[in-house]
């Protein structure tokens, strides 16, 4: 399959996220797209460096203040101490119900916290290129799709589908698989389908095309009653004004079997083929596996697959973006295992 890989995300190496109060160590870490690349060799699949600049793109999925809050943030963290080099800034205050968001504070960790959901998504010094060269990644799946491949993958990480509009979470920072979606329309595609089957509810893209009928919005997620991250993806929200009806969320409960999983997945097929899109992106989150370290779903590596051939028999031009799954040594064994199902899927 068509791959574009990010030659930067190595630059994105926090160290260390927060559980229960303590500090350990990040798991979303460089070494999950190395075992990914080195899957894609084995098994065949060439890869490319990204070949289309996403900003404008960007300035299309997120709003302009928070793009140049993330663009500058290290430069910030080190003006306010050039000991913050080696270490790491996070929030610990946010502008939730009653408080003002429309302000930017002067104070530097007030505004990390205004352009934060949660104080899990810690930033390194190339974070910034990093998150930047993944979108453009993304952004050059979606115009290769758009010219008429069958398939491509963006293979990145800093992964993109908590952050929203104007705000990071999740291990996310630029959401780049809104960018594919918006890639997609831009280059021609009048209906997208976009289908997140990573763990946790892609709150940053449902919020991104929340009001929006060209983009539909699917995915399949641990229940937010229980699982990050606890305030979006309920069955409930279903879109607002334009988008009444192009917002679709199946909430499974942690300890979901595979062929539970596999029927909400063939709900989700079902509502894009309704739609009659063109075009097709999969926020292609690993971390359903029965093996995920943070997760609560039972998908084998064999389930992926499967998976990949069923999205094959959508027939659809399809730009998958990697998203989260934290088990490091089987990503590469899971994620390839979607790619060529796909391509080895007898009616794609
Ligand atoms: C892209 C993506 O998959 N983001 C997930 C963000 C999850 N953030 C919360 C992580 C909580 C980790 N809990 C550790 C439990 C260890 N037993
Ligand atoms: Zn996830």
């Amino acid at each position: 399959m068509i791959t574009f890989h990010n030659p930067l995300h190595l630059g994105h190496a926090p160290v260390h996220e927060f559980f229960r109060g303590e500090r350990v160590p990040c798991f979303e870490k460089p070494a999950r797209v190395d075992y990914v690349e080195e899957a894609l060799r084995l098994r065949g699949h060439g890869m490319e460096a990204p070949d289309v600049d996403s900003s404008a793109v960007l300035s299309q999925v997120h709003a302009q203040r928070y793009l140049n809050f993330v663009q500058t943030a290290w430069q910030q963290w080190l003006a306010l101490d050039p000991a913050n080099a080696t270490a790491q800034p996070f929030p610990s205050v946010w502008p939730v119900r009653t408080l003002r968001s429309d302000v930017e504070p002067d104070n530097f960790v007030a505004r990390l916290g205004l352009y934060s959901m949660d104080n899990g998504t810690p930033m390194a010094a190339g974070t910034w290129a990093a998150a930047k060269a993944g979108a453009d990644a993304a952004a050059s799946a979606g115009v290769r799709v758009a010219q008429g491949a069958r398939a491509a993958f963006c293979c990145t990480r800093p992964p993109g589908h908590h952050a929203g509009p104007d705000f990071m979470g999740g291990y996310c920072f630029l959401n780049n698989a809104a960018v594919a979606a918006q890639t997609l329309r831009n280059h021609g595609a009048q209906r997208v389908a976009l289908l997140d089957v990573d763990y946790h509810h892609g709150n940053g893209t449902q919020s991104i095309f929340y009001d929006r009928a060209d983009v539909l919005f699917i995915s399949i997620h641990g229940d937010p009653r229980t699982e990050y991250p606890f305030y979006l993806g309920h069955a409930d929200e279903t879109g607002v004004s334009e988008g009444a009806g192009f917002n679709l969320n199946l909430p499974l409960p942690a300890g979901t079997s595979a062929a539970t999983w596999f029927d909400a997945l063939e709900s989700a097929c079902a509502r894009i083929v309704r739609q009659g899109a063109d075009a097709l992106v999969i926020s292609l989150g690993l971390d359903a596996f029965e093996g995920d370290p943070i997760s609560k779903f039972a998908l084998t590596s064999a389930d992926f697959t499967r998976l990949g051939e069923r999205l094959a028999g959508l027939g659809l031009p399809t730009v998958f973006v990697l998203e989260g799954g934290y088990a490091a040594a089987e990503l590469g064994t899971n994620a390839v295992n979607v790619l060529d199902g796909f391509e080895q899927a007898k009616f794609s």
